[in-house]
């Protein structure tokens, strides 16, 4: 597997740098902590480290150092797609480099090889009631597979630290090999009477989940790949990839680590976002009976904010513009659906709420995020049910936090246990201060 030799050959020089750096300067300050980011979600607080993607507030995200059109551009396609591999791309998170086009279609074999979701994993989802949320669903069918760890058989077996990152990317490789189909399998079982589809071996990885989704345009598998590119990593700071790492840090395997992470994710302030996004958008065209004014849509956003609500997809914890990713998927809607009324009523979103939030004063950023158009897009393609959004921003992200998490593994990094104070303690600080 070229995934495997190819991390194995960067190791020792990598094991190397960190240890120098933490040996020779693990004493030189970084930064501060004052007493507003303890209470206030450690906000810009460095303490993490990740070498897979950084975000920076005006740029936005770069991938192993590719910002989304580069990653775009240089990643291996299929033929006569705009949108590459994401085979290519998982390469690229593990490995540093743009993948040849071989490279990125042996991360895709090897997919392909390991797809078979076990039966029992469809039992568990079909065994809780069909009304259970889909982000339940998909988590639980991640934990469910926990009993296939290699990490935790060899762990037990007395596996040495230095080899614990081998079992952990097996694991993550079948782990992520199996995405498409558990999400497919949740969607198809839960609003389309259980009638599945089964995958197409000719197909990528992406391409397929769109053919198990039961979508026929084939502009879907394009928004597949576009869409499992945007959402697979944004530094390590956000929830569904601390919680991964914090969880993978008392050495619970890949399955543990980021059935944690998708329950993050779940959350309204981060990936339930773009369902809420859609909810909010969806709710104005009624209220509406159409695309409304621009000065209807403001009074909307006002009533949102004086009801004490945020607007979704919009705002950020470290962005200061609009999110690339966000203009990403413009770009897509504008040349794939221009004329689509949720896209229109998107597009007017993002003339007038940027405005409203910042007469408003509070949000640091008033600038859409990831979430601000993708249900719109899927909404297009009859991806209606809108709960279900976040499943497919989880299967994305599992890209992402899984390569986080063999990174962790090859640098041995431990235990993550930060230290807490009291509010006196905080008190006493302050009055010394
Ligand atoms: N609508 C209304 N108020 C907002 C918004 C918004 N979109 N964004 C921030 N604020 C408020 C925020 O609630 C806070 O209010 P208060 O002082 O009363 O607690 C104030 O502005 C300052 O917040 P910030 O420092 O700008 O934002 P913070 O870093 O705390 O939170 C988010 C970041 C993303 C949680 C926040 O912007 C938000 O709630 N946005 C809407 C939900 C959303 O789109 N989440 C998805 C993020 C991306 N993702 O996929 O995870
Ligand atoms: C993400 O993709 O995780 C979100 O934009 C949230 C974040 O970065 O904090």
């Amino acid at each position: 597997m070229s995934l495997k030799r190819d991390l194995a050959v960067q190791l020792p020089e990598w094991r190397d740098r960190v240890t120098r750096l933490v040996k020779e300067k693990g004493s030189v300050k970084i930064g501060e902590v004052n007493i507003g980011q303890v209470y206030g979600g450690m906000r810009d607080v460095r303490g993490l480290v990740s070498d897979i993607s950084y975000v920076d507030p005006v740029e936005g995200i770069r991938l192993r150092g590719f910002t989304i059109p580069d990653a775009i551009k240089q990643l291996p396609k299929p033929a006569g797609a705009e949108m590459p591999y994401t085979g290519g791309l998982y390469y690229l998170l593990l490995i540093g480099k743009v993948p040849t086009r071989e490279q990125a279609l042996d991360v895709e074999r090897e997919w392909q090889e390991r797809g078979q979701v076990p039966g029992y994993v469809f039992e568990v989802i079909k065994a809780m009631p069909v009304d259970t949320h889909p982000m339940t669903l998909f988590s639980q069918a991640v934990l469910a597979m926990q009993r296939e760890s290699g990490f935790a058989r060899q762990y037990h077996n007395g596996l040495q630290r230095a080899d614990y990152w081998e079992p952990t990317l097996e694991d993550s490789l079948n782990l992520t090999a199996r995405l498409p189909e558990i999400a497919a399998f949740i969607y198809r079982w839960k609003y389309k009477h259980g009638e599945t589809i089964p995958p197409e071996p000719e197909l990528d990885w992406a391409a397929n989940f769109a053919q198990m989704m039961g979508i026929e345009n084939p502009q879907y598998k394009e928004l597949s790949r576009l869409y499992f590119l945007l959402h697979s990593d944004h530094e390590s700071g956000n929830v569904s990839a601390h919680a991964t790492h914090l969880v993978g840090s008392a050495l619970s395997d890949v399955y543990y680590a980021t059935s944690a992470g998708l329950n993050g994710l779940a959350g309204p302030l981060h990936g339930l976002a773009n369902q809420e996004c859609l909810g909010w958008l969806l709710e104005v065209y009624k209220k509406y009976d159409g695309v409304p004014s621009r000065e209807e849509l403001q009074q909307f956003a006002w009533e949102t904010l004086t009801s004490g609500q945020v607007i979704p997809g919009y705002g950020h914890a470290v962005l200061r513009r609009t999110d690339p990713r966000y203009t990403a998927q413009y770009e897509f809607g504008k040349k794939y659906m221009p004329e689509d009324d949720i896209f229109r009523l998107a597009k007017l979103v993002y003339e007038v709420v940027p405005e409203v939030l910042m007469e408003q004063g509070k949000a640091r950023d008033p600038w859409p995020n990831v979430d601000a158009i993708s249900g719109t897009l899927q909404y297009h393609y009859g991806v209606k049910e809108f709960d279900f959004y976040t499943v497919m921003f989880g299967v994305s992200r599992l890209l992402g936090v899984s390569a986080n998490m063999v990174w962790a593994r090859l640098l041995g990094q431990p235990i993550e246990r930060p230290k807490s104070l009291t509010t006196a303690m905080l008190e006493e600080l302050a009055g010394k201060g």
